[in-house]
């Protein structure tokens, strides 16, 4: 049989590959992006696509479940807030080909705005739950999530974090199932969730769950194994790699892979086998709390907490084993690295121009490559709660400064991929409130944040085939803002960018930016910039340090002048020459 090297991620796809899944959606989000990514690879099997958002990716699995084919949505923790809305009802609906939706959870915020445990939603949405702890677990669960979406009518949800998503190992490879379509059967009183019929389907979906608990106990996606009996760890996903890893043989394991409906039946007699009983897992209580509501004697999260990532060394710690040591500990620290806007970045200019304006303006963020202008020496915004969020909250803020007689003016700060996931949305809302806002859209021209991913602004779409783009402006202009009150800049232009961000604060009421200029890591523009960079003139050079302020990578301050030190990474883009009153920083290589 074949076998092959997978991520989590990766082994999700080849199980949607094999389980005869025809549809697959997803929104970008770290660290679930590369399903959809590696779905492509089956594109002639699969029909995959970039939705807007996780709300939408849901909605397009959901439509081809009932009519009748196997459907997968992707999504990262926070997408399933989302997603949420379309997810719970559709619970109640059940399905007609298998349905599953992919939890990639970020304990431990590597690149996200919180780090929410997911598996909260599964009892409160109502759907099955498995967790996987390694890729051969990624591919089997998810395949088996199929079958127990259409045998059980329930929407299944795999439940994966970071180190399941991304860690790589063996794992089995199989043929495609030959799934036969479910021809769609109108039938109302299932899918029309009016109260009338959600009523009777929240029975059903209560009397599936129930089902689906039943079978739990003799499923063998749940794990028994019985070692020394003193302890018995009560664990699941990532955390049974991490139990294992610090306590071996030295205790007994029920591994749950049904995670929701849990099997109390199960709990129970594994409990009753062991001395002691501890639950073992990242993130919330979730098991812990389920198995004291047994009535069963447990320790967990006292010892462990709720933040952060689990590792071996913090679950020996907690349950007071012997510390691992040399294999963990070095004696060198590394510099602290803050991400920084990467050479070239267009949003350098946007940020080097409000800067200069900031006593005027209170900034709000949002989530893209652009929420690193909060850090010095742009101080870009103050405030970054979610996607779409950079459109919305200027409304209110502006309202409560004005009630103040505050008379900064409040600027709303995205991206194109985020105008598209939520950020129109709220902009229509500023416009038809007269809200005295600017919002300001940078417009990079791709996903650049989550690595390039294509959006309803680029001309492909992820299956890599050509599509229309859909235009900004004309959406802006659709809300019937003053056209006068739009303007359209380079941002690496600080003349015109500053005269846009001038204007913006001379209107009284709803002004809009946009940004255009391509992210400088997309192929095209390297390929275009290639050989091309800035270079500094050291007689010319006074050591002033103007040049330094935009904080470029490309760029570094020795012996007592400015010089680009990265060439390869400089793009040439002429934000530095902009700064230097000394014409000493030229392009060269064009
Ligand atoms: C609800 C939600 N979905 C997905 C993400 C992951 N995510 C963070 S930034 C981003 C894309 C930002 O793209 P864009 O707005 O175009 O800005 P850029 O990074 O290109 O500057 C995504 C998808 C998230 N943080 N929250």
């Amino acid at each position: 049989m074949q076998k092959a090297i997978l991520s989590g991620d990766e082994a999700v796809a080849r199980a949607a590959w094999e389980a005869g899944v025809s549809v697959a959606a997803a929104y970008p989000g770290t660290p679930s992006t590369e399903i959809l990514e590696n779905i492509t690879t089956y594109k002639d099997d699969i029909y995959c696509t970039w939705a807007n958002n996780e709300k939408i990716a849901t909605e397009i699995a959901i439509g081809a479940s009932i009519g009748g084919m196997r459907a997968l949505a992707a999504m990262k923790h926070v997408g399933m807030n989302v997603a949420s809305d379309p997810i719970f009802s559709a619970a109640y609906t059940g399905v007609n080909g298998g349905l599953v939706i992919v939890s990639a959870d970020d304990p431990g915020c590597h690149s996200s705005q919180n780090e929410q445990d997911n598996r909260l939603y599964a009892p409160h949405a109502k759907i099955g739950m498995l967790e996987p702890s390694d890729s051969q677990e990624c591919k089997d669960f998810t395949k088996a999530a199929f079958e127990l979406s259409e045998r059980f009518d329930l929407i299944m949800m795999i439940r994966m974090t970071t180190r399941v998503c991304h860690s790589k190992s063996i794992v089995q490879l199989d043929q495609r199932e030959n799934i036969q379509a479910k021809t769609y059967v109108s039938d109302p009183q299932k899918y029309a969730m009016l109260p009338v019929n959600a009523r009777k389907r929240h029975i059903a979906v209560e009397a599936n769950l129930e089902a689906l608990k039943a079978y739990s106990y003799s499923s063998d996606i749940n794990k028994t194994e019985i070692n020394d009996t003193s302890i018995g760890i009560i664990t699941s996903g990532i955390s049974y790699m991490h139990a294992k890893e610090a306590f071996g043989d030295s205790a007994s394991y029920l591994k749950l892979g049904i995670t929701y409906p849990l099997s109390d039946r199960l709990i129970i007699e594994f409990a009753q086998k062991m001395k002691k009983i501890y639950v073992i897992e990242e993130g919330e209580g979730y098991l812990e709390e389920a198995v004291k509501a047994l009535g069963i004697d447990c320790v967990g999260k006292q010892l462990l907490g709720s933040q952060g990532e689990l590792n071996a060394q913090k679950v020996r710690i907690a349950f007071g084993l012997q510390a691992a040591g040399e294999g963990y500990a070095t004696d060198k620290t590394a510099p602290p690295r803050p991400p920084v806007l990467c050479a070239g970045c267009p949003h350098r200019g946007f940020y080097h121009a409000m800067g200069k304006r900031k006593d005027k303006i209170l900034a709000v963020g949002d989530i893209g490559c652009y929420s690193l202008g909060v850090n010095a020496p742009y101080n870009g915004f103050d405030i970054a709660i979610c996607m779409g969020s950079g459109f919305s909250i200027p409304i209110g803020l502006s309202k409560a400064l004005e009630m103040q007689n505050d008379t900064r003016k409040v600027f709303g700060i995205l991206g194109d991929s985020t105008f598209f996931h939520s950020g129109f949305n709220s902009m229509v809302d500023a416009i038809h409130l007269g809200a005295n806002v600017c919002l300001c859209v940078l417009d990079n021209s791709i996903t650049a944040m989550t690595g390039h991913q294509e959006n309803a602004g680029t001309q492909k779409n992820l299956m890599g085939y050509e599509v229309p783009a859909i235009d900004i402006l004309q959406m802006i202009y659709s809300t019937g803002i003053d056209q006068t009150c739009v303007k359209i800049v380079d941002p690496i232009d600080q003349k015109a960018m500053g005269e846009a961000i001038d204007q913006a604060l001379e209107t009284d009421g709803p002004f809009v930016i946009v940004t255009k200029r391509p992210c400088a890591l997309l192929k095209e523009v390297i390929k275009a910039n290639k050989g091309a960079h800035c270079t500094v003139d050291p007689d010319k050079c006074v050591g002033c340090k103007a040049c330094m302020k935009i904080a470029c990578p490309a760029m570094a301050f020795e012996g007592k002048k400015a010089n680009i030190t990265d060439e390869a990474s400089c793009t040439a883009c002429g934000l530095c020459m902009q700064m230097c009153k000394f014409d000493a920083i030229s392009k060269a290589g064009i």
